[in-house]
C-alpha cells in the first residue's frame, strides 16, 4: 500500500482549507468572482469548437481484460473487475510508456485543427500521471519515472494548443477517500473524507503551480459521497482566483452536471459536460461541450474495436458546432504511449476537412433553422453587423437545388467555401424560402459548405406545423419560442426552469385543413414538487387551464376540446399560470386530435 506522504505542504493546505472554508457559501452567482468573470475566460474556449480528451494511465496495460474478465470502460476495469488495491498497485512497475512522445501527441491533435486538449492527470484509480510530492501514488513509483504532464505542457506551448487537465474527485486507491466500493474488504476504518480533500487540494496546487499554460481544470467523478455542489462552489471559486485565466468544467460540482446532458451552468463551473451524446438541437446562450470516444472505451481496450466512422465523426463535429458546443473527442493511448492508428486516420481526416473549411466551424455560433434535409448551418455576425450562414450540406440535392427552409432575410451572396469564386444562384420567390442552385456534383464526399450571406441578423419562420391529412397532429418539442427567444428544448420530460415570466410562452403555428372540435393533450412526466403548478392552453382564442399532475412516468393529460370555426393557420401558446415558479411539464409531445 503505498503512502500519501503528507509533508510541509500539509500545513500550508490546511491554512489554504481554512481560508477556502472562509468564502461566504453562495450556490448562487451573484457575488462569486469566478463566475462573473467567466466570460472574459471562456472567450478563447468558445472559438477553439475542437479538443483532443486523452485517457492514459495503468489501466492501459490490462486494456479491458483481468483474469479472464474483460470489460468495455478499460479505465473502470479497478472497479468492474473488484481489483483490491494491492493487486492493482502491481502495475506500477509494470508502466513504462517507452514510445510515449508528447510532441507527437500534440501534433496529432493539431493536425486534427484542434485546439485544445484535456488529459487524464489522475482518473479514478487513483494513480498521477506526474510527480507529486503528496503521494507516493505517481508516475515516480513506476519504470518510467518521466513527468508526462511536464512533457505535454511542453509540447502545448510549443505547439501553441491550450493544455488542459483532467481530475477525478473520486478516488478508488486513497485510503481516506469515501465512500469505499461496494464489493472492496478495504477496511474503512480511520478513513477521514476532510483528509482526502487535503491531499485533493495539494494535487491540484501542484497542478496549478508546477506546470505552465494550465488553461482548463476537467473535473469528474463528483457524483458520490460527501462531494457536493458547495464544495465545488468553493472549490472552482479559489481554483480561478489561483488561476484567473483558468476555465474549470461544471463537474467540479455535483447536482448540475448529474442528468449528463444538462445545460445548466454555473455557479459551479464554467461549462456544461453532456457526455456520449449529441442534443437534438442547441441552445443559445450556453456554454457547452460533448465528450466522446472513437470506439466504446475511454482508456485503451485492446478488444474495442467498434470504431465509429470518419464522416460519422465529421457530422458530430458540425451537428455540435451548429448547435452552440464544443466537442472534446477521445483517444486512449496504449501501454507503450502510442495512440491508435485507428484515431489517428480519423483525426488527420477530420484536419484535412478542417483545413479548407474550418472558417465554418472556429469562432462560429449556432444557429437554429429548424430542421432541413440538408444538413447544418452556423453563423457569423460580419463585422457591418449582416450575417454569414456556413450551410453544412451532407445531403447534396440531386437536382441541384437547395431550399433552405424558414430562413427570412434577404441574400447577399451565395459561394462555396472550398472555392469562393464559385458563385451560386438563387431565388427567393414571394411566401417561400430561397432555393440555391448548386452543380450536380458535391465539392467534399462528407459535407459541403455553401456560404451564404444574408441582410442583418438571421429571421427564422416559426416553424409550421401540418395535420399532413391526418385527424392527428403531434407537436415533438424539438423548436419553439420561449420568452420570445427560438429555444432548442434538449430532453422531453425535464421541468422547464427557464420560465423568467408570467409572459413566458411556448408557441406553435399550426395548419388546421379542417374546421371542428379538436381535443388537446399534454403528454409528460412531472416532479412531486412542480404538482398542482397552474398552466394553461391557449389556441383559437379559447383558453384550457389545468394543473401540472405529479407522475413519475411519461402519460397523456388530457386538458380539454377547442372548437376551429374555421380552416386556417393559428398560434398554440402553452404558457404557465400565475404561481411560482413559473415551472411547467416540458411536454413530450402536445397531441392535438380532431373529435
Ligand atoms: O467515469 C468516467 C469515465 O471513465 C470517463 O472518464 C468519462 C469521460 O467523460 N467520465 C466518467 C463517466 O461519466
Amino acid at each position: 500500500m503505498f503512502a500519501y506522504r503528507i509533508k510541509p505542504v500539509f500545513l500550508f493546505s490546511l491554512i489554504v482549507i481554512f481560508s477556502l472554508t472562509q468564502f461566504p457559501v453562495n450556490l448562487s452567482a451573484e457575488g462569486n468572482e469566478a463566475w462573473e468573470s467567466r466570460d472574459d475566460r471562456i472567450e478563447w474556449w468558445r472559438d477553439a469548437k475542437f479538443g483532443l480528451f486523452i485517457h492514459f494511465g495503468l489501466y492501459a496495460i490490462p486494456a479491458g481484460e483481468w483474469n479472464d474478465k474483460k470489460v468495455g470502460w478499460s479505465e473502470w476495469l479497478m472497479n468492474a473487475a473488484q481489483i483490491p488495491v494491492e493487486e492493482y498497485e502491481t502495475l506500477l512497475d509494470q508502466f513504462n510508456p517507452v514510445e510515449f512522445d508528447a510532441d507527437e501527441w500534440v501534433n496529432i491533435a493539431k493536425s486534427a485543427g484542434m485546439k485544445y486538449l484535456v488529459v487524464t492527470t489522475k482518473h479514478h484509480d487513483g494513480f498521477a500521471l506526474f510527480d507529486s510530492k503528496v503521494s507516493d501514488y505517481d508516475i515516480k513509483a513506476t519504470p518510467f519515472n518521466r513527468d508526462i504532464i511536464s512533457e505535454l505542457a511542453k509540447a502545448c506551448k510549443k505547439a501553441d494548443i491550450k493544455f488542459g487537465l483532467y481530475y477525478s474527485i473520486l478516488d478508488w486507491h486513497h485510503h481516506d477517500y469515501l465512500p469505499r466500493r461496494d464489493w472492496e474488504s478495504r477496511s474503512a476504518e480511520g478513513a477521514d473524507y476532510e483528509k482526502y480533500l487535503e491531499y485533493m487540494k495539494g494535487q491540484l496546487d501542484e497542478l496549478l503551480e508546477n506546470y505552465d499554460g494550465v488553461s482548463i481544470l476537467w473535473f469528474d467523478g463528483g457524483w458520490e459521497g460527501d462531494w457536493s455542489q458547495k464544495r465545488g462552489v468553493d472549490l472552482y471559486r479559489y481554483l480561478v482566483e489561483k488561476n484567473p485565466d483558468l476555465i474549470v468544467n461544471n463537474r467540479v460540482g455535483r447536482e448540475e452536471w448529474m442528468s449528463k446532458s444538462a445545460l445548466s451552468v454555473g455557479p459551479a463551473g464554467d461549462f456544461s459536460t453532456p457526455e456520449l451524446m449529441l442534443p437534438a438541437q442547441g441552445v443559445d446562450g450556453y456554454d457547452w461541450e460533448t465528450c466522446m470516444t472513437m470506439n466504446d472505451s475511454w482508456g485503451y481496450n485492446k478488444d474495442d474495436h467498434n470504431w465509429k466512422l470518419y464522416p460519422e465523426m465529421l457530422e458530430q463535429l458540425i451537428t455540435i458546432a451548429s448547435t452552440g458546443g464544443n466537442f472534446l473527442l477521445n483517444v486512449g493511448p496504449d501501454a507503450k504511449g502510442e495512440i491508435p492508428e485507428e484515431s489517428i486516420d480519423r483525426l488527420s481526416k477530420i484536419g484535412e476537412w478542417l483545413k479548407v473549411n474550418g472558417e465554418s466551424i472556429y469562432g462560429t455560433k449556432g444557429v437554429n433553422l429548424g430542421s432541413q434535409e440538408w444538413g447544418r448551418a452556423t453563423q457569423r455576425v460580419l463585422e457591418n453587423g449582416d450575417t454569414r450562414l456556413y450551410l453544412h450540406v451532407f445531403n447534396w440535392p440531386e437536382d441541384g437545388k437547395l431550399v433552405v427552409e424558414n430562413l427570412k432575410n434577404d441574400i447577399s451572396n451565395v459561394f462555396l467555401l472550398s472555392d469562393k469564386d464559385q458563385k451560386i444562384g438563387f431565388t427567393v420567390f414571394e411566401n417561400s424560402f430561397p432555393t440555391l442552385y448548386l452543380d450536380s456534383k458535391a465539392p467534399d464526399s462528407v459535407a459541403s459548405v455553401v456560404v451564404l450571406d444574408i441582410k442583418g441578423r438571421p429571421l427564422i419562420a416559426n416553424q409550421i406545423f401540418h395535420f399532413l391529412n391526418s385527424d392527428s397532429l403531434e407537436l415533438v418539442l424539438n423548436e419553439t419560442i420561449l420568452d420570445g427567444k427560438m429555444v432548442e428544448l434538449l430532453e422531453v420530460n425535464e421541468d422547464i426552469e427557464k420560465w423568467s415570466s408570467p409572459e413566458s410562452s411556448m408557441r406553435w403555428n399550426i395548419n388546421f385543413e379542417k374546421a371542428g372540435e379538436y381535443s388537446i393533450s399534454l403528454v409528460y412526466s412531472s416532479h412531486d414538487w412542480a404538482a398542482g403548478e397552474a398552466f394553461k392552453v391557449t389556441l383559437a382564442g379559447q383558453v384550457l387551464e389545468d394543473r401540472i399532475k405529479a407522475s413519475p412516468e411519461v402519460k397523456a393529460f388530457d386538458i380539454g376540446t377547442v372548437k376551429i370555426a374555421e380552416k386556417g393557420l393559428y398560434e398554440l401558446e402553452l404558457s404557465p399560470g400565475i404561481t411560482k415558479p413559473f415551472t411547467i411539464p416540458q411536454p413530450e409531445k402536445i397531441i392535438i386530435s380532431k373529435r
